[in-house]
């Protein structure tokens, strides 16, 4: 109860509020709880700072509750996750094969660790996944050129100060108020194959250990625009599209 009480009093200094002379736990709970959504629905990111700052401090984990927030988010062709951003796991980029028309449409971050339930073959031939491969193209910088056909890490981030998560395709910046996690191309199954979904790769990927032999499987392109229902200008035909993974 003194580290609420102590937590609380702060809060409300920080919040400059009126409202906190409440004097059992439950009602500083409900307090701080309130005063808390306010700041953080008046866009008030300092105050929400503090609170985490305090939170990261305390062992009680009833004051926990109320503050930990976070979002979660993959980056694609990466291992290592941004500063203030933890890694949950690193895995492979993984999805249906390139030429079935059937099986699941996204990529999915697949772990490392597979385990698996104790019975043997269910539906065999069922549904597949393959790892991804990137397919540049050789019209591309020499650096990019040098994925062709190389196995697509990925690694699952959490932050834990900020509360939502958007992917922007088109601009490789977050809007305002935003925190770039990171940025890089949009790229997706081929237009000539069969639908899949459109992830952001970060713009300096890397490769997966000793993956490039040319096995296909998912396959990752650069995305370019179309003009027509799609304007032109601002779009352009010949520019890879770009995209930015942002929080906030
Ligand atoms: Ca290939
Ligand atoms: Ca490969």
């Amino acid at each position: 109860m003194g580290k609420l009480l102590l937590f609380s009093t702060v809060l409300c200094a920080a919040l400059a509020t009126v409202v906190c002379a409440a004097t059992s736990v439950s009602d500083h709970e409900l307090v701080a709880k309130r005063e808390y959504d306010d700041a953080y629905t008046q866009n008030s990111p300092d105050i929400y700072d503090e609170v985490v700052a305090m939170d990261e401090k305390q062992d009680d984990k009833n004051v926990k509750i109320f503050f930990r927030r976070g979002v979660s988010y993959v980056r694609w062709g990466r291992t290592v996750c941004p500063p203030k951003a933890e890694v949950v796991y690193v895995g492979r980029a993984a999805a249906s094969h390139y030429s079935h028309k059937g099986g699941g449409a996204n990529y999915q971050c697949v772990t490392l660790k597979p385990e698996n339930f104790d019975f043997g073959p269910g539906t065999v031939d069922g549904s597949l996944i393959y790892g991804t491969e990137y397919e540049v193209g050789g019209n591309v910088p020499k650096a990019l050129h040098t994925l062709q056909n190389n196995n697509v890490p990925c690694v699952v981030c959490y932050v834990a100060t900020r509360s939502t998560k958007i992917m922007v395709p088109g601009t490789y910046k977050c809007p305002a108020k935003w925190t770039t996690e990171y940025y890089g191309f949009l790229m997706a199954g081929h237009h000539g194959h069969h639908r899949s979904s459109f992830e952001c790769v970060d713009k300096t990927p890397e490769k997966a250990d000793g993956g490039q032999a040319d096995e296909n499987g998912a396959l990752f392109y650069f995305v370019e625009p179309r003009c027509g229902s799609l304007p032109c200008p601002p779009y352009d035909q010949q520019k890879e599209m770009t995209c930015a993974v942002c929080t906030r």
